[in-house]
């Protein structure tokens, strides 16, 4: 193995280990394995049996004669479509559990937040007057099971956007009918022989991917909140270090809350932290993995042992009883690296079986009970742990910037508002905003891109919101405590310290991109910045991206008016054609664009040149470092006192400035 393939300690410790006892992992296997170089530039078509059709040398059409583009742009389309499959089937399921929950049918679960509720019934036109909560949830859940299924007209959410916004896509016909329908749409056309046209093709993946960012995961995250709570910041710990030597440890990895949840509820139940004390434990330790551990991090606080590359390292550390799965990001791997362990890997969704685990399958009628069962079978394997290794490795974290907690930060209940944010850009102590978002890649060192590109950008005064692995990198690497203002740059660093939150604000798992859409077009309504989405000075990065799950998020913020940067690679790197259509081509049609840059410096680089360009725009004061604080001036007098109050993310008395 070559030497660095992390910087994160607690891995490269655990990985130290796994050479030591000759256990291959992600990052062992990147090393063996060498990407195909024809399919790594997305040359090589294999939809149909003349095929499959590799792009090399003087070929310059496939047996059917399609080019070059065509093949680019379909392989690109099909894995947008695969990606929003996975966030909205996800969504799907969410909206089934939500109507089971209003039905009484789904045991252990109930409406938890209320307001939202209301907030969301009112987005889809349902009246609530004097109506039960359940009743108006009946109404809410088949309406968005409705929106997978609708044939013609427009998705719900499609009016959540910017006028302006939605006003483009119009134009353009890429308004999403019904999630299931464009997905179905972009395999009918990709397969052999049908939309032959590389830009016709990837307008409708742009189509595909609305149908995800502004349905699929927006409903999926909505309907979170409803049943699980709308997250509000909460202190815990992020990394392999929150694995407990004397408690049974259950890792949870996946990306449904649902189970999750249900285990978390079911750990506290007094029996079967007796039944675990029984067994020699001194009690139950639930951790989670990938956005799973996001969803159950934001809204109960149980702590994140890692991001993506961490799943088998978690079971390499000898110390986890046992690793409950559902779908996604799940490695097939994790089946051979238990069986060096006691683990027992259970895989619960009705979707995803693995061979070799153990199958308890989730439904929502008996949840708890389901719950208790795999709480029960990890217990009863503590006695079969031997020699456990857990790196003393975690960083404290403040999490859970929801939507609807930022709007309350910036002004409290009754004056909640965007104007604070909105004014900091305009002031030039906040130069932009950024989304870090997105994966973990073996082709890369774990967390280095990421990393680079948030300590870069806070410095530059950007601020930051993060999602999926990427949140999970800031977390473990300490850029998740309001304490990091101090690697802020000056005019960052005061906004931070008058409200009290981080320079980095995780806003949950991946279907919670869904947010920042929200986000940015509160900014864009609020006024002062221009009035769509394209207007503001932000860009989403995707640093370590792999899934193409990923690939659909950057399409749907790029749609929605984003400049999205990526790293490790481009999978269309063998056409400038489609290279350049996704980039000034779509720029030209919705204003977002997509790019693959290597280098991380250089994506920050990249990502400030379009921050400066959307400000000069908007005609906003040009960004200065050298007119905010220089000194510690603006810490507010009670800091050193009682620091605890701003790791909580409480404002100051300060205000806002
Ligand atoms: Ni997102 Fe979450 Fe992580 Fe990438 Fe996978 S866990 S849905 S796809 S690897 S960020
Ligand atoms: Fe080859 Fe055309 Fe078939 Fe693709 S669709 S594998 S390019 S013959």
């Amino acid at each position: 193995m070559p030497d660095k393939k992390t910087i994160d300690p607690a891995a490269a410790e655990v990985l130290e280990r796994a050479q030591q006892l000759g256990l291959s992992s992600a990052f062992s296997r990147a090393d063996a394995t060498k990407p195909c170089p024809i399919g790594q530039e997305g040359n090589c078509c294999s939809v149909c049996f003349m095929g499959p059709c590799r792009f090399v040398g003087k070929t310059t059409a496939g047996i059917c004669g399609a080019s070059k583009e065509t093949i680019q742009a379909r392989n690109l389309a099909r894995k947008i479509a695969a990606g929003g499959a996975a966030h909205s089937d996800h969504g799907r399921d969410m909206a089934f559990a939500l109507l089971l929950t209003a039905r009484g049918e789904a045991q252990g679960f109930e409406i938890k937040d209320e307001k939202k509720l209301e907030k969301v019934a009112r987005l889809m036109g349902i009246d609530t007057a004097g109506r039960t909560k359940e009743k108006v949830a009946e109404e809410v859940a088949l309406r968005a099971i409705r929106d997978f299924g609708q044939q013609e007209g427009e998705l719900t959410y499609i009016k959540r956007a910017p006028k302006k916004r939605q006003e483009i896509w119009r134009k353009l016909g890429i308004v999403p009918r019904g999630v299931d329908r464009e997905v179905v749409e972009t395999l009918h056309r990709t397969g052999m022989g049908t939309d032959q046209d590389a830009e016709h093709i990837l307008d409708h993946a742009m189509r595909t991917a609305l149908a995800d960012g502004w349905g699929g995961s927006m409903l999926a995250t909505d309907i979170g909140d409803i049943l699980f709570g709308t997250p509000a910041p909460a202190v815990t710990s992020m990394n392999l270090g929150v694995l407990k030597e004397d408690e049974v440890n259950i890792v949870v990895h996946g990306h449904h809350p649902t189970l999750s949840e249900t285990i978390v509820q079911a750990s506290k139940d007094p029996a079967i932290i007796e039944y675990a004390k029984s067994k020699g434990a001194k009690g139950i330790n639930l951790a989670g993995i990938c956005c799973t551990a996001n969803e159950v991090l934001m809204r109960q606080g149980v702590p994140l042992a890692g991001n993506m590359l961490h799943q088998e390292l978690a079971i390499m550390t000898g110390a986890v009883e046992a690793m409950v799965v559902d779908v996604q990001c799940v490695m097939e791997a994790l089946v051979e690296v238990a069986s060096h362990f006691h683990t027992k890997v259970i895989t619960t969704s009705p979707k995803a079986k693995i061979t070799g685990a153990t199958h308890i399958e989730f439904e929502e009628t008996r949840g708890l009970d389901i719950a208790r069962l795999i709480l029960r079978t990890a217990i009863d394997n503590y006695p079969n742990r031997k020699e456990a290794h857990i790196p003393d490795v975690s960083s404290p974290v403040v999490i859970g910037f929801s939507h609807e907690y930022l709007n309350y930060m910036q002004g409290g209940r009754f004056r909640e508002s965007f104007r604070p944010l909105n004014d900091a850009v305009i002031a030039g102590r906040i130069r932009g905003a950024a989304a870090v978002v997105g994966c973990n890649n073996p082709r890369a060192v774990q967390d280095e891109g990421i990393m680079t590109v948030i300590k870069e950008l806070i410095a530059n005064d950007v601020v930051v919101v993060a999602t999926g692995c990427g949140a999970a990198a800031a977390g473990k690497h300490g850029y998740l405590t309001p304490e990091v203002f101090q690697a802020a740059g000056p005019g960052l660093k005061e906004v931070c310290q008058a409200i009290g939150v981080p320079p980095v604000l995780h806003m949950g798992s991946c279907v919670d991109n869904s947010r920042i859409l929200t986000v940015l077009t509160q900014m864009a309504n609020e006024g002062g910045l221009g009035d769509d989405i394209s207007d503001i000075p932000a860009v989403g990065i995707c640093p370590e991206w792999m899934n193409e799950k990923a690939l659909c998020i950057a399409a749907y913020a790029v749609a929605s008016g984003c400049y999205v940067l990526f790293g490790v690679g481009s999978p269309v790197a063998g056409s400038p054609e489609v290279t350049r259509l996704i980039s000034e081509g779509w720029e030209k049609k919705v204003g977002g664009k997509l790019e693959f840059e290597v280098d991380p410096h250089k994506i920050v680089e990249k990502a400030l040149a379009h921050i400066d360009k959307k400000r000069v725009a908007l005609k906003l004061a040009e960004y200065d470092p050298k007119k905010f604080a220089q000194s510690e001036t603006y810490l507010p007098a009670d800091y050193a006192k009682d620091p605890k109050v701003y790791t909580e993310g409480h404002r100051t008395k300060a205000g806002v400035v």
